[in-house]
Order: C-alpha cells, then structure tokens, then sequence
C-alpha cells in the first residue's frame, strides 16, 4: 500500500515518513495524544472508507449496508461491555462533536451550561464566549480553590444553586486530579440539572478501573477514543438506553455531521478489544507511576506544580519561579525534542497567548514501554533544557542524546 502512494504522490508519502521519524526520534509528552498499535492503525486505510451508511444499523438512507450494520453493532457492543454502559453511539467524529451531539439532545437555546473555567483546566467545548455554545448558551463557571488548587465541591454546589443550569459538565482537558462524579451527580440531582462528564482525556484510565467510572450515576457521558484510551482519532457517547433515541436523532440527521466514517468504527473496535485485555490495565497503572515519578522528580528540582502533584496522567507545571512563561519553555524543549503544551494555571496571570503553565503527560512515554526510571533521565533533560534556553549549542545536544535514547523504545503502529 504504501509502495503506491510513494509511487503516486512522492509529496504526501514523504510528509508522512517524516511525521514517522519525528515521532520516533522525540520525547511526545502532550498528555492527549498517543501511539495507536499496527491493529488499530490497519482499517483506517481500507475498503471500509469507500461506504455511505448515513443512519444506524438496520436503519440506514443507504443501500448495501449489511456489512457495515455488523461492524457497527460490534464496535457499539464492545465499548458498552468495556465501560458497563446500557447505550452507546459511535459515529462522533471527534470529542467536540459528541459533546455538541449531547448539547442538542438534552438543552433548547437560552438554556444554562455549567462548566469548568478554562483556566482551571476546563475545554473550549464545554460552552465558552468563542465558541459556538457561546451563541446559543448561557454559559456558567466553576473553577478550583485557591489554597488546593483542586475541585471545591462545596463551592460547585453553591455555584449550581445560585446559576439553577440545565446542564452541568463534569470534566476537564488540564486537571491532575481525580474527579468526584458521585458528589458532581448529587449537585446536579439537588438542582435537577443533567450531568454530562467528559472523559476525553481518562476515558483509558477508566476503561482500566484507574479512575473511578462516571457511568453509573451521570446521565450522558463523552469521550475521545484516541488518547489514554489509544485507539483512532473519534469520540463516543455512552448513556442509559432511555437517552438513546435522543442522543442518536442529535449526532445524525439533528448534528453536525454526515455520513459515518466506518473505516474509523472498524479501529475504534479494536481499540476497546485491546482496552479490554489485562495488558492494557498493566499500560494504565504505568502511565501513572510514570506520572507521580515524573512529578517526584520535577519537585525534587523545584519546579512547583498546580495542585502539587498528579493522580492521573498529567501534571501542570507553574514556572512563574523560575522565570519563564510557558510560551519560552515549550519552544525551547521543542527545540530539544520534548513535545509538551503551553498552558494556562488557575488564577494565571499571564495570557492564552503567554501562560504561566506547562501540560505534559505520560501515555505516549508509556506506550513506549518508558518506566519510571526514564523519567528521572527526561527530568534531567527538561531541567537543562529550561536552564539553557538561549543556548542553541546545547538544545541540540540535547536533541541527539533524546535521539539515541528513544531509540531503545520502539514506535509501536509502524
Ligand atoms: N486537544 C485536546 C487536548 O489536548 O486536551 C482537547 O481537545
């Protein structure tokens, strides 16, 4: 196959053997992205992206969908096995898109969406001035405490009570903590609001039983399939089956996308087969590891980090003291082959543009088969890295030693 586009369209292929190298060659630390296997890779470049099958299984505008009907219902079965779900739909081309979906289900314009602030940790997704539920919303926050830099649910609860919204959004894009969606269920019970949680970035910690499940008490519950949960790129919806009508007449015809892309179902099926083996909960339990001994190491080189350590498998660095904005710092571990995110902190000071912060993460490293030990070695790089940020000279030794090291960790998926 790939022997034909290189023969077709030498341009792509050689972006894409480039892209290759470069994620074999660096450290990939943004905590939402992964390395999907050989497997999951494999139907994303077949037949299965040549069919229309808009509708769902046994239902569908189309003809010739038997196939297709099969591979969908299997992909449906195993993600509500993986997570004890009555109903789930797989069609969301991407985590924003199933939240949207859920949006159209459950709310009328006007109505109130309670969400966490961006600056906290909270997803443009989840109702904000520049994006669309901006328009069509009434938009709400919460944020973290102060002094814990943590989830105040005392707080959350008075917030609900004061705002009465439809909607409250239980989830996050930057938050190293665990979060309480028992206590989120009873704020929005006690202010008959529904509960959506998004678990984009935990969904694979959850699948694994590392985090604890938002399935049995929220009403509707989101996720992406590729990042902790290392499938393809897509999101899902899970809820109980009264929702089922809804949720589905709300992702097609009623949302914002058209025919499914089945070549993508057919990964994400082999995604939560993996997900569902022992060796994938292994994986889970080592992204964390990984993470508490990365933090372990970076406040051991007094690096202060936003709620003072992890749960799960990010962390958020404040590098107010040493200095730099995170804008500088990812720029300049870039330069050394250390991917990470520049990202806001709670009560930043600093701008989207500039922030104080820095996300990094741990799945990808993990995939990787990187243990707690490579952490030690990648804090000293990143140590470096921050300390010589003006030296170029040595930004790029740097860069060849993380070369001869990721070396060692082969690149699944290739
Ligand atoms: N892009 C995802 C992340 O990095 O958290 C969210 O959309």
């Amino acid at each position: 196959m790939f022997q034909s586009l290189k023969e077709t369209d030498s341009q792509t292929y050689n972006f894409i053997q480039q892209e290759q190298r470069r994620q074999r060659e660096e450290l990939q630390m943004i905590p939402s992205e992964n390395y999907a296997s050989r497997a999951v890779l494999a139907p994303l470049s077949t037949v299965l992206c040549n069919k229309y099958s808009e509708g769902y299984p046994g239902r569908r505008y189309y003809r010739g969908n038997k196939i297709i009907d099969g591979l969908e219902e299997l992909t449906i079965d195993r993600v509500k096995k993986l997570f004890s779900s009555e109903y789930a739909n797989v069609q969301p081309l991407s985590g924003t898109q199933a939240n949207i979906a859920v949006y159209l289900a459950f709310l009328k314009p006007g109505d109130k969406i309670l969400s966490m602030e961006l600056s906290a940790g909270g997803h443009f997704s989840h109702g904000y001035a520049i994006n669309f539920t901006g328009q069509f919303y009434q938009l709400a926050s919460y944020g973290v405490n102060r002094g814990t830099e943590q989830l105040d649910y005392d707080e959350i609860q008075k917030i609900a009570e004061r705002e009465q919204p439809k909607l409250i959004i239980a989830g996050a894009s930057a938050y190293p903590r665990i979060i309480d969606f028992s206590r989120f269920a009873q704020i929005a019970r006690s202010v008959k609001a529904f509960l959506m949680a998004d678990i984009a970035h935990i969904a694979g910690l959850v699948a694994a039983g590392e985090h604890p499940s938002p399935v049995p008490m929220a009403d509707v519950v989101t996720l992406t399939t590729h990042k902790t949960l290392r499938g393809p790129r897509g999101g899902v919806i899970l809820a109980s089956r009264k929702y089922a009508r809804q949720l589905d007449k709300a992702v097609f015809p009623g949302g914002v996308q058209g025919g499914p892309h089945n070549h993508v179902h057919a990964a994400k099926a082999v995604c939560f087969k993996e997900a569902a083996f022992s060796q994938f909960k292994d994986y889970a339990r080592q992204i964390i590891k990984n993470s508490q001994q990365l933090a372990a190491d970076l406040l051991e080189k007094n690096y202060r980090l936003v709620s003072g350590g992890t749960d799960n498998h990010l962390l958020l660095i404040d590098l107010r003291n040493k200095g730099i904005d995170g804008c500088e710092a990812s720029l300049a571990l870039e330069k050394a082959g250390i991917i990470v995110n520049k990202n806001m902190i709670p009560f930043d000071p600093g701008t989207p543009k500039r922030p104080s912060g820095i996300r990094l993460g741990t799945p990808a490293l993990t995939t990787r088969g990187m243990k707690e030990k490579d952490m030690e070695q990648i804090v000293g790089w990143f140590n470096e890295v921050l300390e010589n940020i003006q030296n170029e000279k040595r930004l790029t030794q740097i860069k060849n030693e993380i070369k001869k090291y990721a070396e060692k960790f082969p690149l699944p998926g290739v």
